[in-house]
């Protein structure tokens, strides 16, 4: 390979050293971590990037962000072709790479090898779509990511300040030459809000028919101090005769993910700071690269009350079994909901028993929910943690079509099928996506005539606890079955399950954080003091077994 390239990125290098001691994996999020500490690998996921780039014959995403993470972490996490997630054959050569010496002839040897192996060579052509969050740390980052990329001749197209499921949708349109989608911000939302404003005008039209004008309907959004909420106001562009959304916590004051955004509205199950809960019938929050989305109201008693991934799930669900059967196309297609097992076992025995939609459990981490759907003409997946999108199978997307076009349908099954036609282009299938869910939630709520109140009291969710345990080493605790039972050590799966049997509606599982130096420990039963009790009680075997 070039001695020209080898000189500039032993410049890069000299630049950026690798800290001494560091250890850093390719995980679920990406690479994360504090933010000081994260030039050096940046030079390595850049060289990464264009060689996939390369291999696939396509564009591929780098995303700058550590999510829900303070302002002092970053992370920077790679995106396929289709705008998924990296493929996970590939995190092995991000974690080669990241464990190689800081040395050029090393790294440049395995670069060497790497290309011989993968049938590339340096002059293959190759393109890297950039963005990143808000935080401070992130323009410099990214600019490692485009210098690394460019030593091995790389296109780089520099998209700046985006969320997280912008740049995943980006990447994909621009690989598909825009059938997806058209490849900008002004594209995205055109998308989104067109198809929203379809979807809904009429209904409203025919609402105002009968019961006089409707105002837009008010939501107060909590943007998590991030990048939301610069995105959000095109929202309120473009949709305000529609949709009013007064943004909170919107950078200017607070900081980025303290004491508010999805993760801490879910996590401590309370309103965030910087939101007033006066007057708004619904409030939503976001998180810091906004591809989740967490609902929740205050009741006529002051209750606070909160819909999570669990309750998206139910509602799409809902709706697209509705427009199904409505076009006449259920029996035609397979539709699943795919979830963890931190959904609420309320909400599984609702999905099966009561809406009869089969459900999968995959173990936790976007990455085994997408995949999963894949496995239906309609697969829908949400985490309880409020990141979740719908997919939709070709065949699933040529028989709504067909559906529309044939003329021997009656109108209402022609009309049904072209709201979901409709719907479809509101979702962001790439990944979960915190305003396209906002625009999807708020359509089905309209069409289906449901209130936030209606949508709560469709099922009661079991009251539930979780715990963080710390112990010496978490992978001694290894999992099975979706991460539903427990195979080491010895032993704690038989005691988990005795002292489940003694409550009612009783469940409880345990796994080793992929994010954090700790086992997370979950149970839920019939009453809140039953479920903080056999959490405790299991966190003291835990404790016991692993000491
Ligand atoms: C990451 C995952 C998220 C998962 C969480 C679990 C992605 C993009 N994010 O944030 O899906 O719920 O990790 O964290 O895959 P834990 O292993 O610490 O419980
Ligand atoms: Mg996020």
């Amino acid at each position: 390979m070039s001695e020209f390239a080898k000189e500039k990125l032993t410049t890069l290098m000299l630049e950026y050293p690798k800290p001494s001691g560091i250890i850093l994996g390719y995980g679920t999020a990406g690479f994360r971590t504090r933010a000081d500490i994260l030039p050096w690998i940046m030079i390595r996921i850049g060289l990464l990037a264009s060689l996939r780039s390369k291999v696939k014959k396509a564009c591929i995403g780098a995303m700058i962000t550590a999510s829900h993470n303070p302002e002092h972490d970053n992370g920077v996490k790679l995106i396929d072709p289709y705008g998924e997630m990296l493929d996970q054959s590939w995190e092995v050569y991000a974690n080669n790479l990241s464990s190689l010496d800081d040395n050029i002839h090393v790294l440049w040897d395995y670069l060497e090898t790497l290309m011989t192996q993968l049938n590339v060579q340096l002059n293959d052509k190759s393109t890297v779509a950039i963005a990143y969050d808000t935080r401070q740390s992130s323009p410099l980052l990214s600019n490692i990511v485009k210098n690394a990329a460019e030593i091995l001749n790389t296109n780089i197209m520099n998209f700046e300040l985006m969320t997280t499921p912008q740049l995943h949708y980006t990447v994909r349109c621009y690989n598909d030459n825009e059938l997806y989608g058209s490849c900008t911000e002004a594209g995205y939302f055109d998308k989104i809000c067109t198809a929203f404003r379809k979807l809904i005008e009429a209904r409203r039209y025919n609402l105002c028919m009968t019961s006089g004008a409707k105002p837009a309907e008010q939501l107060a959004i909590d943007a998590a101090n991030g990048i939301g909420a610069q995105k959000l106001v095109y929202l309120n562009q473009r949709l305000s005769d529609l949709l009013t959304i007064e943004i909170f916590n919107d950078g200017t004051k607070g900081h980025l993910n303290e004491k508010c955004g999805a993760d801490y509205v879910k996590l401590y199950q309370k309103a965030p700071d910087g939101l007033p809960l006066t007057n708004y019938p619904k409030y939503c929050s976001i998180d810091g690269d906004a591809d989740r989305l967490i609902y929740y109201f205050i009741d006529e008693n002051q209750r606070f009350h909160m819909l999570d991934g669990d309750r998206f799930s139910v509602l799409f669900a809902s709706f697209i079994s509705n427009k199904l059967k409505e076009a006449k196309l259920m029996d035609q297609v397979k539709m699943g909901v795919i979830q963890t097992a931190y959904a609420n076992g309320s909400s599984t025995n609702y999905i099966v028993n009561t809406m009869n939609v089969p459900v999968a459990c995959v173990p936790t981490g976007v990455k085994h929910l997408h995949h999963k759907a894949l496995d239906y003409d309609i697969g829908i997946y949400f985490e309880a943690n409020g990141h979740g999108t719908v997919l939709f199978s070709d065949n699933l997307k040529s028989k709504v079509k067909a559906a529309i076009e044939d003329q021997n349908r009656t109108d209402e099954e022609r009309l049904a099928a072209s709201q979901l036609r409709v719907f479809i282009d509101i979702i962001n299938e790439t990944v979960g996506d915190a305003l396209a869910d906002l625009l999807a939630t708020e359509a089905i709520l309209c069409l289906m005539n449901l209130s936030i109140e209606g949508w709560l009291h469709l099922y009661n969710d079991l009251p539930q606890r979780q715990l963080k345990v710390a112990i010496k080493d978490r992978t001694m605790i290894q999992t099975t079955d979706a991460e539903r039972r427990c195979i080491a050590p010895a032993h704690l799966q038989d005691c988990i399950d005795e002292l489940v049997s003694k409550y009612s509606s009783g469940r409880s599982f345990v796994r080793p954080s992929g994010t954090e130096d700790i086992v997370r420990v979950y149970a839920e039963a019939t009453t809140q003091v039953d479920a903080d009790k056999l959490a405790d009680d299991i966190r003291k075997i835990v404790e016991e077994l692993t000491k």
